[in-house]
């Protein structure tokens, strides 16, 4: 193995993390991270019974020279929390050092080297990404175990290959037919009652969407998914833009879900039509924004917090139409719009819980409820079913005494566990369940808008010497270090009416981040200035002040 090492060794002493989601940094700095993280892989599956393990090469919502590795557990899930460290300590091991730090690692764990181990490798359409996946390949045989390459493929498609491999005798060569074909058909199903002669009827629904790819794998995802709907009594109207792969500096750059919700504009690249929804995917399509533009050329944007209240609340009717005993709960982060949080709580009565930023965090504490629904603002979530919930609907279908009429909704509500990727936030899937809505209700874009109105809210980047010299508690809304900062951030913030701020290190970017909102664009614009440059004046911050 020692001459594999070599073929990869680590070339600076620089401290690289497995942050909010895996590796990111540079490409040019992670051959030796990706090399290691394909031997870690098939160290965890052996840990895992020999499960099979996902190594996805993406760096997402980060420009195209950036890229990244993060690994899924055996059920599609993010990494074990605490594996995360194990991931640092190899990625970091000086090189003569790195076999003994394996070593131990495998030693401390049990692991019987003999015992197969299984990688699936899946890439986005970076172009370091190729060459990252093949250090990957050469990680996890240096380590005799099996990776199976399966290319080019959105992050979701790579957790739910995973879980159904781990949980289905699915054969590798149609994992991909099964994860199209399963959506195209459960969105079928819930989309059949409102068609009649091929032609959609419900309201002030229309189906004709714009989808803005972000130059980046989720525009092969959506071109493959309206592949297998072709024939289907039900076809979305969907116009793919920004779905140039061949350029490879045009990733998210001027459109994608991250520029739409930070730059509060619609994506570059094609003409919005006035009143037509805008479906806006990152660079993995792991995250999702719906945004339009109206008559007099305003912006309109419904995030992730949008899109959380629209889903749980069709699902609570769900719920309660089906009389089944069932708690659905909603998990949000500080960078929740005020007003949506109050939304959920005083008028969908539904309970809220706050998490750390990162996917990861989120699907932990949704867990805890029977329905959990977890959106993070930025367009990132899912829905996850407890076995309870997935019981109780099996066993409502083979109770004989059951009325039609609750077995109607419980009918609907197994087909919408059928569209939701519950592994994690899946693009494609996630625009399906809120097309699927929309239609059910017979609602615009602009039908859904007027459940509340945002606070104006600001998000910036400040950049400083050292981002980790930022601490945060109390699920990112109170930051402990440095000293002072809070106390400043508290004092600003009681100027404005309806006024928060927040602000943390960023786990995907060398920044820090500043949240505000307050009752007026004015104020709002005014706070995250001066909180913005209050933590480059106490966090060491470099170049020039934020304006
Ligand atoms: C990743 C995580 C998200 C997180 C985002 C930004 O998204 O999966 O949960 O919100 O990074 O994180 P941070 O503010 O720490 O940079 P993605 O889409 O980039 O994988």
């Amino acid at each position: 193995m020692q001459a594999e090492i070599d073929r990869y060794p680590r070339k600076n002493d620089v401290y690289i993390q497995y942050g909010t989601a895996g590796f990111r940094t540079k490409a040019t700095e992670l051959d030796h991270v990706v090399f290691r993280m394909g031997i870690l892989a098939a160290l965890r599956s052996r840990a895992k019974g020999s499960a099979a393990i996902g190594l996805m090469i993406t760096a997402s919502h980060n420009p195209e020279p950036d890229n990244g590795v993060k690994l899924i557990d055996p059920h599609g899930e993010m990494l074990e929390m605490e594996w995360e460290e194990i991931a640092s300590r190899l990625a970091n091991a000086p090189n003569p050092e790195f076999q003994g730090e394996l070593a131990k690692v495998a030693m401390s764990n049990g692991i019987d080297a003999a015992k197969p181990a299984l990688v699936f490798i899946g890439r986005d359409s970076r172009s370091s990404s190729q060459r990252l996946a093949e250090a990957a390949i050469a990680g996890v045989k240096a380590y005799c175990g099996t990776a199976v390459d399966h290319g080019l493929v959105t992050t979701p498609m790579l957790h739910y290959y995973v879980f159904l491999r781990n949980t289905t005798d699915c054969p590798d060569a149609d994992l991909e037919k099964s994860y199209f074909s399963k959506l195209a058909t459960s969105f079928n199903v819930l989309c059949e009652p409102y068609v009649q002669n091929q032609t959609i009827v419900n309201k002030n629904y229309a189906n004709a969407l714009d989808f803005d790819g972000a130059n980046g794998v989720g525009a092969v995802g959506i071109d493959k998914f309206l592949s297998y709907q072709k024939g289907q009594n039900f076809e979305l109207g969907v116009h793919v833009h920004n779905k140039d792969l061949s350029t490879p500096s045009k990733l998210n750059h001027e459109c994608g879900s991250d520029f739409v919700k930070l730059q509060m504009k619609p994506p570059n690249g094609f003409k919005p039509t006035s009143g037509r929804r805008i479906v806006s995917v990152d660079g993995d399509a792991d995250r999702v924004v719906y945004s339009y533009v109206d008559s007099e050329n305003n912006f309109h944007l419904m995030d992730g917090d949008r899109i959380a209240t629209l889903v749980a609340s069709y699902l609570i009717d769900l719920v309660k139409g089906s009389g089944l005993n069932l708690n659905l709960g909603l998990v949000q982060t500080a960078y929740a719009n005020g007003n949506s949080t109050k939304y959920i709580t005083e008028t969908l009565n539904i309970p809220v819980a706050c998490a750390s930023t990162g996917v990861k965090h989120l699907h932990h504490k949704a867990l805890e409820f029977d329905i959990g629904v977890y959106f993070e603002a930025n367009g990132h979530g899912t829905v996850v079913f407890s076995n309870n919930a997935k019981n109780l609907v099996l066993q409502a279908f083979e109770d004989s005494t059951m009325d039609e009429s609750k077995l109607k909704w419980i009918r609907r509500l197994q087909q919408m566990m059928n569209l939701i990727n519950s592994t994690v936030g899946d693009a494609i899937s996630d625009m399906l369940l809120v097309e699927a809505i929309l239609l059910a209700r017979g609602w615009s874009i602009q039908d859904w808008e007027t459940a509340y109105h945002d606070l104006p809210s600001r998000l910036k980047k400040v950049y400083v010497k050292d981002r980790n010299v930022i601490e945060t508690v109390d699920a990112d809304r109170r930051c402990s270090k440095p000293d002072g900062l809070q106390e400043q951030i508290d004092l600003l913030v009681a100027k404005y009416p309806n006024g928060r701020s927040f602000v943390r290190p960023s786990g995907t970017e060398d920044v820090v981040r500043v949240y505000a909102e307050a009752e007026t664009e004015e104020d709002v614009v005014a706070l995250a200035e001066e909180v913005a440059k209050t933590v480059h004046n106490l966090a060491g911050g470099v170049g020039p002040p934020p304006s």
